[in-house]
């Protein structure tokens, strides 16, 4: 459990909660009590299959690009609402962390905007730490860029802040939003979420695009990122991609983990390199492994030939383990794709 990392006192009781929803109240109670330990740990238990499915099921949906829907007021503008706050998280097997999220999940929602968007993001605070959001590759005006008193004071807990700015052509492509308070904690605690700005160019013919949004964070208290996630969800609770000979997919991937440097291939396939940055490259290229740095993001396409099970995965060895989970040789940063 690394819910002290990421809270004060307050939050202590929140992890007790999850202690039990993860079984653990129930063996404390089966070793120093009675048979009703028994029940209190399998309702305990059906409780946190509930919740891994809607966790799995968010993930699902960043796969296939579901965003966050829009408040449209009468003069056009959208507005999105944001509330970070603590929430607990199973992102594999027998490992329940408080983590921080906004709106209930990690990573935040997918925010889908349009060249010539009016926006608003409405950010509640309800963290027990003061936060700001940054809006990663956007070219926004200085007082919303989140960075902390430059020149806006940052969120305090219980706060609000609307976040207002204009969508420009120059803001195209795959983006993410991340806290830019005490960066590096909060953002491995989970505050980030990804940003797609549509692009003017045609869309390529029978594709489809899908959504991987890279993450990592700490657990049992190490000083270096030990546990890695796509959407979110380490292998296997991962999202398996589904795709059709023939078809091409769009694959946009976001590092939004704040240290470590990811490598990514997909087995039996070329991808082939469109983006950088939301930056379309003048000519693509076709790669057999694609690098982000931290907080870079790239679009890739491939076409599967023959069906069949692949496995897509970061080619950095210690992003592919799950800390303390040793009932599954293979963890993090790992999904499958199913061609059919
Ligand atoms: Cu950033």
């Amino acid at each position: 459990m690394n819910a002290s990392r990421y809270g004060k006192n307050s939050m202590f009781g929140l992890a007790a909660a999850v202690m039990v929803a993860a079984g653990f109240g129930g063996q404390l109670m089966g070793r120093f009590a009675n048979a009703s330990a028994s029940v209190a740990e399998e309702s305990a238990s059906h409780l946190n299959l509930r919740e891994v499915a809607r966790e799995n099921a968010l993930a699902e949906q960043m796969l296939e690009e579901q965003a966050l829907q829009p408040t449209i007021l009468p003069d056009g503008t959208k507005v999105f609402t944001l509330t970070a706050q603590p929430v607990t998280w199973t992102p594999y097997p027998g490992k329940t962390l408080t983590m921080w999220g906004y709106n209930g999940q990690v990573p935040g929602p997918l925010l889908r905007l349009h060249v010539g968007d009016r926006v608003e993001v409405i950010v509640h605070n309800h963290l027990p730490e003061t936060t700001t959001v940054h809006w990663h590759g956007l070219s926004v005006p200085n007082a919303m860029d989140g960075v902390p008193n430059a020149p806006e004071p940052p969120i305090p807990p219980g706060g609000t802040f609307v976040y207002k700015f204009v969508v420009t052509s120059e803001m195209e492509g795959t983006h993410w939003y991340h806290s830019h308070y005490d960066d590096d904690t909060q953002v491995e605690a989970g505050l980030y979420g990804p940003i797609i700005v549509e692009s003017a160019q045609p869309a390529i013919p029978n594709s489809m695009d899908r959504l991987l949004v890279l993450g990592a964070t700490k657990v049992d208290g190490v000083d270096a990122e030990n546990a890695f996630f796509f959407n979110g969800r380490s292998y296997p609770y991962t999202p398996t991609l589904v795709v059709h000979r023939g078809q091409t997919v769009r694959l946009r991937l976001v590092n939004a983990c704040a240290e470590s440097y990811h490598a990514i291939t997909l087995d039996g396939n070329d991808l082939t390199l469109l983006a950088e940055d939301g930056n379309p490259l003048s000519s693509p290229q076709t790669v057999s492994v694609v690098s982000l740095a931290p907080s870079e993001t790239v679009d890739v396409a491939f076409t599967p030939r023959q069906p069949g099970k692949f496995l897509l995965y970061d080619t950095v060895a210690s992003s592919l383990t799950n800390p303390d989970d040793n009932q599954h040789g293979l963890g993090g940063m790992v999904a499958q794709v199913e061609v059919r």
